[in-house]
């Protein structure tokens, strides 16, 4: 039986374990990349495990997140971040110089390689034939001082890309919304998607990086395509040839599970409010008001997207009920666009040209009129991350974007009455790499700037063998880490300071929830199906824990977020019967007992529930490898690493 593509790089960086689907596996990693708003605590967990230099041969700090200036406190992580960056080793990706995703497609990602990054979205470079993978902080943190990417070894699913896209009114955008729409938001857990057939090579290397980005809302582990002649010209138009190498899958290499795609027959697409898997075709929603549209983002917002979006717009006039941004996704998609002439096409149209950031798609300004209809083309619709809780978000491709623009309502590209030709990706990108600042050679040079709202990390004690919380929320179905822990304008500039952001730990679903977990001492959340899904942030572990919350009882448990939990000492817990789910309720108190007794693998836990007068016990199962066991007696990774470094 022959090796695929994302075997064939786990199998060359193995470190230890196995890589038999479901079992713990150790990779050694490459490349590791932070964005500002995951990545001051990691320069800061960096600090308190006390390491002299990054042991890794690349890592790139990213600032694109946390960029509207309305205080000193973004400014302060800014000069933060690149203080250490230049004290620690790494190279560091001025602000504006775009989105971390994108920027490193172009100037860092290699075929082959094995990234991690402090941020969900990181599987954009399994557009290049590299293994990325999203993580929380802490891991990266644990990478950088030396320490291996510890997985449970995923399945490997092909999705087999069969026809050609009908181009240029369909994008990978509809093929990526039209994965999401048959497999769902927990269709890729505990998998990689492997993408394959006679359509993978129609497809160029953004185009594919839209994909493998937006698998991150499958809550794939990562999405990785083959490296072949499409990536080498991508490489080689970025002056990076040298980095190309062909790794395609055996012909008899097998996959644990297969999905088809027949790219020609798909159409279109629109996901709904308030989830990216509530895809239906746009003739289905046609005619329908459209206030904002916004194009931009991680997933979409390539050359040759923006040219098309240029081209669209081209002698047209933005809709009078419609405010239209572009944010570009990086420098060089920038200087690309106005060199070629694109930009001025939306310059006179009527758009507002954003900064090469994150921008509207983590609530950072633009946010919607109240029960505003966003169009975006984004990855992610949950409900309130625009900054408008009642504001209704859909996600499209760029191309599908444009169209309403200009016609201030929504309908399929194809019936605009306007044809348009594709732009292709160029044989040489504008590389001006002047806006990276390269670390010092030696570390003992560079002073790390700290302004008033950094704070330390707090930390949480050793486990006891029993603990006796309250249950303080109970929530249903897909919560998001946005959900746990909000973003935007108003609570991202708090991410260096756990005490000030705690306050706002499930502000959107229960305003007293502060108060609750203050008032309980020690806490539990019940959740239910799919519980922490969406972004990598460990905000959404850290100050939970910094509350005094001390277990999650769920059905199911998102990857990253699992694993934030444990990093942070909190209790990744699921119920032996799902069923039980109906009898825990808010305050209710829970008695926990023989975490001293931890084993590796299936644990069965007794909790005794008291309600009232009413006493009754209940089995959760707490499913650990040895590692995590250890962390989570340890009280979390910081205090793990620290002991053995
Ligand atoms: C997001 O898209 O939600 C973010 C903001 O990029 C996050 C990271 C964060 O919360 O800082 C992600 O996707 O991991
Ligand atoms: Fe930034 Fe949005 Fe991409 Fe997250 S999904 S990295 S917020 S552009």
């Amino acid at each position: 039986m022959g090796d695929s593509v994302t075997i064939k790089i786990l199998k060359s960086h193995l470190a230890g374990g196995s890589i038999r689907k479901g079992e713990p596996v150790s990779l050694k990693v490459d490349q590791a990349l932070t964005q500002d708003a995951t990545g001051t605590m990691v320069y800061l967990q960096l600090e308190a495990l006390g390491i002299e230099r990054i042991r890794l041969p690349l890592a790139v700090s990213y600032v694109d997140h946390n960029t509207l200036q309305t205080s000193c406190y973004n400014p302060d992580d800014h000069v933060f971040l690149q203080t250490a960056a230049a004290r620690y080793g790494a190279v560091f990706s001025r602000p504006g110089n775009g989105i971390c995703h994108q920027v490193h497609l172009e100037r860092f990602g290699a075929p082959g390689k094995i990234l991690i990054g402090s941020d969900s979205h990181t599987p954009t470079g399994g557009g290049l034939g590299m293994i990325a993978v999203g993580v929380g902080g802490l891991d990266v943190a644990a990478a950088m001082a030396g320490e291996d990417l510890h997985l449970t070894m995923p399945e490997v699913m092909e999705v087999c890309l069969k026809g050609k896209l009908q181009k240029p009114f369909v994008t990978s955008m509809d093929v990526i919304l039209e994965v999401l729409r048959r497999r769902g938001v927990k269709g890729g857990l505990g998998k990689i998607l492997e993408y394959t057939g006679e359509g993978v090579s129609t497809l160029t290397v953004p185009e594919r990086a839209t994909i493998t980005n937006m698998g991150a809302e499958l809550g794939a582990t990562t999405s990785i395509f083959p490296s072949d002649e499409q990536t080498k010209k991508f490489l080689k138009a970025q002056k990076r040839e040298g980095e190309w190498q062909e790794i395609l899958p055996d012909r008899d290499a097998s996959y644990d599970d297969v999905l088809e795609i027949d790219l020609t027959s798909i159409e279109p697409l629109i996901a709904k409010p308030f989830s990216p898997d509530a895809v239906v075709p746009l003739r289905e929603l046609h005619g329908q008001r459209v206030d904002q549209v916004c194009i931009g983002s991680c997933t979409n917002s390539s050359y040759a997207m923006l040219a098309a979006v240029a081209r669209i717009l081209k002698g047209e006039k933005v809709a009078e009920g419609v405010s239209l941004t572009v944010s570009p996704g990086s420098k060089q998609v920038l200087s690309m666009i106005v060199k070629d002439g694109y930009f001025i096409h939306m310059v006179d149209a009527g758009a507002r040209i954003l900064e090469s950031v994150c921008g509207p798609c983590i609530g950072m300004g633009q946010a919607p009129r109240s029960g505003g209809v966003s169009i975006r083309t984004f990855n992610r619709n949950f409900k309130g991350r625009s900054g408008t809780p009642d504001a209704q978000v859909y996600l499209c491709s760029p191309v599908s974007a444009a169209f309403m623009a200009v016609k201030g309502k929504i309908l399929d590209p194809r019936d605009a009455g306007k044809s348009f030709e594709a732009v292709a990706e160029p044989d040489e990108y504008v590389v001006n790499d002047n806006m990276f600042i390269l670390p010092e050679r030696s570390s003992g040079k560079a002073q790390v700037i700290k302004g008033p709202n950094i704070q330390p990390i707090p930390l949480r004690e050793e486990l006891k063998d029993s603990i006796e919380m309250e249950v303080i929320l109970k929530l249903g179905d897909n919560i998001t880490t946005d959900d746990i822990m909000p973003a935007g304008s108003k609570v991202l500039p708090l991410r260096s300071n756990i005490p000030a952001i705690s306050r706002f730990v499930f502000s959107g679903i229960d305003e007293h929830f502060f108060e609750k977990a203050k008032k309980a001492g020690a806490s539990l959340i019940v959740g239910a199906e799919n519980y922490g899904q969406g972004s990598s942030r460990e905000h959404a572990a850290l100050a939970p824990m910094h509350l005094g919350v001390r277990a999650v009882i769920a059905k199911s448990i998102a990857r990253i977020h699992r694993k934030n939990l444990i990093n942070y000492g909190i209790l990744p817990l699921l119920f032996k019967d799902k069923e039980d789910y109906k009898k825990l309720n808010a305050q209710q108190k829970v008695k926990i007992k023989g975490l001293k007794r931890l084993k590796e693998g299936l644990n069965t836990l007794t909790l005794t529930v008291h309600e009232g007068k009413r006493e009754f016990a209940m089995d959760v199962i707490l499913d650990v490898d040895a590692m995590e066991k250890s962390i989570l007696e340890h009280g979390g990774l910081l205090p793990y690493i620290k002991r053995r470094i």
